[in-house]
């Protein structure tokens, strides 16, 4: 079974792109610039399991100590890091990693555990806290890790005893009479196992991650009892101690444990949770067949339609709640803080990306890979600055004074910045999968970009490279190079907001099957070089009207747009008054940023912009008459930018994506 983290290797970048030039920029900057924060913060020599004055420090959230996912920045870093060098060597880089594994491997306690905090804090609490605490977060990220690291370096310094911890975990674990029935507050090491099965083959790790999926959420795990509940009474906490993310006591559909994964029926929580547990389930549903029915499928389709279609913001971004980090109701939507929350972090879409992938691996159908792009290209990319070295944890789709669009040098909760970095390590694994049956080999082609996919086959290899300037331009030349035996047959995904598409020469057939195109080896024999042409054009879109919004963006292909006062100097009012008239012309302008390598098409819609007004008048019943649109002479241009591309030209942080419709 094949996830993107190692099939990226196949995927080569020849020439410039949008993701060429993003990887560049992550390795020429961001590596290094992550580097020197987790060592000025204190982060890179956690693992030599000295006391830090930040372990003092009063947590932001209780009980969460600020440092606690320390070893997953870490972890997260150094299999970034990996992608990165399997690529191209960095001599700085490598050394760091080197240290960080010997620091990581004295970090060991005797019996195997593993965490910094566990060790140097609070010994006593070690697995007392699974709801909470992240030890086995940390631990998935850690197994992340090392199976990037023994990719890469081809040996088993990391995994050693990342093996050793799990072998422990495995004990401490599990259905037997003297274990823990527990699972993570914070799913991640359950991907991270199945993951592990497939290059270990050991029968105890998919039984490790599968127990944890399925165990997830009962009601009776601990001595008739739910887990979390066991736990906190033997911790001595009252029933209405609890964290401020847990809004009732109970709550456990925060983590998605409400009920088992099979029994649930909306997406609920804090949705990086549930994106990383979803992804497991669908790895494991991958293991388990999907040739007989399967619970565990109906429910990762419901999850994903609720998600999807009620509770996925315009960029890709999901989780409306600020306080629990995750959905809200259907249809709760709200642009920005003062219009009711808005927190898409960068995570959760990184996660959608996940699940998306894996999801395509199950069936291929282009509603994952639609989802998969808009996360990309929107609600994951505008995570980091051009230049690599300033990110964002919250991805509102609108400002506010107490939220202007900005980025930041870095988090106390610091998750975000080395996500990123990991995804652009492995990114080529999205672009395309592949899969070799009886001699027969499918391609499908699932992101353009300008890259090459080589699959070795026996002695030959098969090469497809497709090149474009995706995503400004919608023309992309394929080529294929068979010199294996192997019939090749290639499916195009045609995006689902494509109005147009043509593909030449043309085959006899240009029947979409779940929105791919498939072109057979027959005809691939005789045209081995071939041009989609998916015509970008500006377009409009809007959320549901359940959401109660009438507004409408501006999108190019799988780019969203967005207003920013940098280029709109007379906004005063974050364009909360701003009134957009669909009718109004709209030009295409090329244009960058300065010192940046990313030319981009900027959108100009000419005569399109009113304002609301409002009359004096009688608080709350104001009669509809209340409310008039003004036009002005003053703006007779509005300018959008790529969401993904605002915060790069300073201004003072007033931002939107989605403005009031004119009618
Ligand atoms: O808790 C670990 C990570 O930090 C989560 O995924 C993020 O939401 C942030 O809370
Ligand atoms: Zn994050």
């Amino acid at each position: 079974m094949a996830h993107p983290q190692e099939t990226f290797s196949r995927t080569s970048f020849p020439s410039s792109s949008f993701i060429s030039r993003r990887r560049q920029v992550v390795y020429e900057n961001t590596l290094l610039y992550q580097l020197n924060v987790l060592k000025t913060t204190g982060r890179y020599e956690a693992f030599k399991l000295e006391w830090h004055p930040t372990y003092d420090d009063k947590p932001n959230v209780w009980p969460v100590p600020n440092h606690l996912f320390w070893d997953s920045d870490v972890a997260k870093w150094i299999e970034g890091a990996c992608y990165f060098l399997q690529w191209r060597n960095n001599a700085e880089i490598d050394a760091a990693v080197k240290e960080l594994v010997e620091m990581i491997r004295s970090a060991q306690q005797p019996d195997g555990y593993l965490n910094i905090h566990f060790t140097v804090v609070e010994p006593a609490k070690r697995f007392t806290n699974l709801r909470d605490l992240h030890e086995l977060y940390n631990a998935g990220h850690l197994i992340e890790a090392a199976l990037a690291h023994s990719q890469h370096y081809q040996n088993d310094l990391l995994m050693e005893p990342i093996l050793k911890y799990v072998d422990l975990l495995y004990k401490t674990f599990g259905p037997g009479p003297e274990q823990k029935h527990g699972y993570p507050g914070h799913p991640e090491i359950e991907l991270a196992l199945l993951r592990l099965y497939t290059k270990t083959k050991d029968p105890r790790h998919y039984a490790f991650g599968r127990y944890f999926i399925e165990e997830r959420g009962n009601p009776k795990g601990q001595y008739g009892h739910h887990y979390y509940d066991v736990e906190s009474e033997a911790r001595g906490e009252s029933s209405n101690e609890r964290p401020v993310y847990l809004p009732a006591s109970q709550s456990y559909w925060y983590q998605q444990a409400h009920v088992p994964i099979v029994d649930q029926h909306t997406i609920e929580g804090h949705s990086v949770r549930a994106m990383y547990l979803l992804t497991a389930v669908a790895d494991l549903v991958r293991m388990e067949g999907t040739d007989v029915s399967n619970p565990k499928l109906d429910a990762l389709h419901r999850l994903w339609s609720n998600m999807v279609d009620k509770k996925m913001y315009l960029t890709g971004g999901i989780g409306a709640m600020k306080q629990w980090e995750g959905f809200g109701i259907d249809y709760f939507l709200p642009s920005g803080t003062d219009e009711g929350g808005c927190y898409a972090e960068t995570c959760a879409a990184i996660g959608v990306m996940m699940l998306a992938e894996r999801l395509l691996q199950l069936e291929l159908d282009r509603k994952y890979a639609d989802i998969l792009e808009l996360c990309f290209y929107n609600a994951v990319m505008t995570g980091m600055s051009v230049h690599g070295t300033q990110f964002t944890y919250v991805n509102q789709l609108a400002s506010s004074e107490s939220d202007l669009s900005k980025r930041a040098e870095w988090f106390t909760c610091a998750c975000c910045p080395p996500n990123v970095t990991r995804l652009l390590g492995y990114i080529g694994g999205y672009l395309w999968t592949s899969n070799l049956v009886d001699q027969r080999l499918a391609i499908n082609v699932h992101m353009y970009s300008s890259a090459k996919l080589a699959i070795p086959i026996g002695d030959s290899t098969v090469e497809i490279e497709q090149k474009s300037n995706w995503p400004w331009e919608g023309k992309i030349q394929f080529a294929l190079r068979n010199t294996s035996a192997a019939p090749t047959t290639i499916r195009l995904r045609i995006p689902g907001w494509a109005t147009q598409w043509k593909i030449s020469p043309a085959p006899s057939s240009t029947e979409l099957v779940n929105g791919y195109l498939t072109l057979s080896p027959e005809w691939l024999q005789a045209n081995p070089s071939f041009e989609l042409d998916i015509p970008l054009q500006p377009r409009y879109i809007s959320p549901h009207p359940y959401t109660n919004q009438d507004i409408i963006a501006l999108a190019r292909g799988p780019l969203v747009y967005c207003l920013e006062d940098v280029d709109n100097p007379w906004v005063n009012d974050h364009f909360k008054g701003l009134v957009l008239d669909p009718a109004g012309t709209i030009n295409e302008i090329p244009a960058s940023i300065p010192g940046a390598e990313e030319p981009y098409i900027g959108l100009t819609a000419l005569n399109a912009a009113s304002f609301v007004k409002t009359d004096s008048g009688q608080s709350p019943h104001r009669p509809p008459e209340y409310i008039t649109i003004e036009s002005t002479e003053e703006v007779k241009e509005l300018h959008f930018i790529p969401y993904a591309l605002r915060d790069n030209r300073g201004g003072r942080g007033q931002m939107r994506v989605g403005i009031r419709r004119k009618h």
